[in-house]
């Protein structure tokens, strides 16, 4: 049974309304990365990152985002597939492929609604702004020791050793709606095995596109049910299922 490794970027959930991160002129809803995704710009300006990560949070809890067509195209494929041959790593922050009813899902770059304590390093589920007055969940005499749990740059993506185990194993690689830009995960194309189909669907040429065999251009809502039925004729499933 092939082993299938799909990579997902900000450009899957940017038809749900949620903005890319280099759609506009590389500015992150306005700010410069380093001042809002670094552990520096953190320790520099708490407050700024913290009403930042609140800005998305809120966006993504809002009842106008929602997951999209590609989304639930992928969790139907991982739905008709044996449970182990199946992994989704994504490196958006929002919960849309879970909410889309994927299962097998490693969130390589953190989660929007989870928090983490700064001194034990303990995760909570998180809806709500966080603010340097913000209680600990556990400790309501500690104030402001929560940041989000999310992987700034310089800092180590999660379950990298699960990732790198399924990569240099898998048959089949495709990467949705990244840029290539940002690594270890613009570097797990080139981990994949010889034989891998490596497959990039993207709105339009990625950094890294050189490395796939082929790829479906435009968006995902569209390409993503393309290239599953594909995949069905080229590993022999029926298209119909
Ligand atoms: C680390 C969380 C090491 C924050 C993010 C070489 C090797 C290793 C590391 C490095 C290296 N060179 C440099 C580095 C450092 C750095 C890095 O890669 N920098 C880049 C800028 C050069 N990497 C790191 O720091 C990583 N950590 O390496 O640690 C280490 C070792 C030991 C000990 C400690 C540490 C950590 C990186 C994680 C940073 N955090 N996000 C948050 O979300 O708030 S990254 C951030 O950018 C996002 O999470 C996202 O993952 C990432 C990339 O963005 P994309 O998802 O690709 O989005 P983008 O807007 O760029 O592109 C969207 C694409 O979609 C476009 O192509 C567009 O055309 C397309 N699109 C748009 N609409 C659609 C569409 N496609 C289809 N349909 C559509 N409708």
């Amino acid at each position: 049974m092939p082993k299938i490794v799909v990579l997902t970027g900000a450009g899957i959930s940017a038809e749900s309304g949620i903005p890319t991160f280099r759609g506009s002129d590389g500015l992150w809803e306005g700010h410069r990365i380093e001042e809002v995704a670094t552990p520096e710009g953190f320790r520099s300006n708490p407050g700024l990152v913290l009403d930042f990560y609140n800005q998305r949070r809120r966006k993504l809890l809002s009842s106008d985002v929602q997951p999209n067509a590609a989304h639930v195209a992928i969790a139907n494929w991982e739905a008709s597939l044996p449970q182990n041959d199946f992994l989704l790593i994504t490196q958006n922050v929002d919960d849309l492929h879970v909410r889309a009813g994927s299962k097998n899902v490693v969130p390589m770059h953190g989660e929007l609604l989870k928090a983490r304590c700064l001194d034990t390093g303990a995760v909570f589920p998180w809806c709500d702004d966080m603010t340097l007055q913000t209680p600990h969940p556990e400790r309501a005499d500690l104030l402001g020791r929560l940041r989000p749990h999310i992987v700034w740059f310089g800092e180590m993506p999660l379950e990298m050793e699960q990732i790198e185990e399924a990569i240099i194993d898998c048959d089949c690689f495709v990467s949705i709606g990244t840029s290539g830009k940002v690594y270890p995960a613009a570097g797990f194309v080139q981990m994949t095995p010889r034989e891998c189909w490596r497959v990039e669907i993207n709105l339009d040429n990625a950094d890294n596109s050189g490395a796939f065999d082929d790829s479906f251009v435009g968006r995902a809502t569209e390409q993503v049910p393309r290239f599953i039925d594909a995949w069905k004729q080229r590993f022999g499933f029926d298209a119909t299922s």
